[in-house]
């Protein structure tokens, strides 16, 4: 009998497999020809038939997070039908880099995917090391929600932002979420916050020696009762080398208008170039100070993508 299904955890050949209608966690195989050629024919978040504990089909995907990697002309596909991008940043240690974040925000961009911006370590934060102010008046300007947390401090409130751990629970709510983030800023630890210990064990993980809970592998959805988490510690780069330099703009949706208004067709908005829009604004002004610094990011995007040739993109 034919079963939709998801697919929450893919080995080589094998998945694990959520059956829509009973919940029921299954090991699938699948049919040679969906393994065939890309090594991403199968990813999880898809949904997919399975016949006799095989998958036979793979639904088409809403979404996917993928990146391309130039040199193999091939794309590599992480994770599909997505809902949310939760941006995962420390104000503590690892230190907040406003670049990588932007980064981030150009992938969901180019994935198609809600971002949401999560502060964590904020047990940990001192003004003197960063504006949380500043930061959140950036992610506001784009329309992103923020919210200020402590993974560790489970009952931590917000004292600077508006939303907190239990808003950011309620977003996530009956949704798929993948967390992106640099290594120790806390994606695991908010993870397993989020869940409350909620987690739904695959039937085959008991069987797995050495291996905690959380301890995610290569990516994965966890599972628990409302949500679906995948945790990302297989996404360690955060190079653009791979975006078309003349789509990068279209990324950056609040620097368009002022690049449509430099007079200068080929302009690199680079303080270099003398008469250029943006360096007209007045800079002392909280508005040009939050602009600025998305041109800043959007200015080494557009470096780093220069340094590949594009004829090998496509
Ligand atoms: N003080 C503090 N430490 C945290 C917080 N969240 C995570 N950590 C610690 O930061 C380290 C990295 O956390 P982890 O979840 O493994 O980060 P990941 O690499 O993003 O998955 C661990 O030692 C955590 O205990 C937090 O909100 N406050
Ligand atoms: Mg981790
Ligand atoms: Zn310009």
């Amino acid at each position: 009998m034919k079963v939709l299904a998801r697919v929450f955890k893919s080995a080589k050949r094998e998945f694990d497999c959520k059956i829509e209608e009973t919940g029921q966690m299954i090991v699938a195989t699948a049919l040679g020809n969906l393994l065939k050629g890309d090594e991403n024919t199968i990813v999880v978040g898809d949904y997919v038939v399975i016949d006799n504990n095989t998958i036979v089909e793979v639904l088409p995907r809403t979404n996917e997070m993928y990146r391309l990697i130039i040199r193999e002309q091939k794309k590599k596909v992480t994770a599909s039908n997505c809902d949310l991008l939760v941006i995962v940043s420390s104000v503590s240690k690892p230190e907040y880099k406003r670049g990588i974040v932007d980064r981030f925000l150009v992938r969901a961009h180019q994935w198609g995917i809600r971002p949401l911006m999560v502060f964590n370590k904020m047990d940990e934060y001192d003004s003197n090391i960063l504006d949380i102010q500043f930061e959140f008046d950036r992610m506001n300007n784009l329309g992103i929600e923020c919210f200020e947390v402590s993974a560790v401090e489970n009952n931590y409130k917000p004292r600077f932002l508006k939303l907190g751990i239990e808003d950011l629970k309620s977003r996530l709510h009956q949704k798929t979420s993948i967390f992106l983030g640099q290594s120790g800023v806390g994606k695991s630890k908010l993870i397993s916050q989020v869940s409350e210990g909620k987690i739904n064990l695959l039937s085959n993980e008991v069987g797995r020696v050495g291996k905690g809970k959380h301890t995610t592998t290569w990516s994965e959805i966890v599972d628990c009762e409302s949500m679906s988490l995948i945790d990302s510690p297989g996404i360690r780069s955060f190079g653009v080398e791979d975006l078309l330099q003349e789509d990068l703009i279209t990324y950056f949706p609040d620097l368009e208008e002022g690049a449509v208004k430099c007079k200068f067709s080929n302009c690199d908005h680079l303080e270099d170039s003398k008469g250029c829009y943006f360096y007209t604004l007045d800079p002392g002004t909280r508005e040009t100070q939050l602009l600025m610094s998305r041109l800043d990011s959007f200015c080494r995007m557009k470096e780093e993508i220069s340094e590949t040739p594009s004829y090998l993109k496509k």
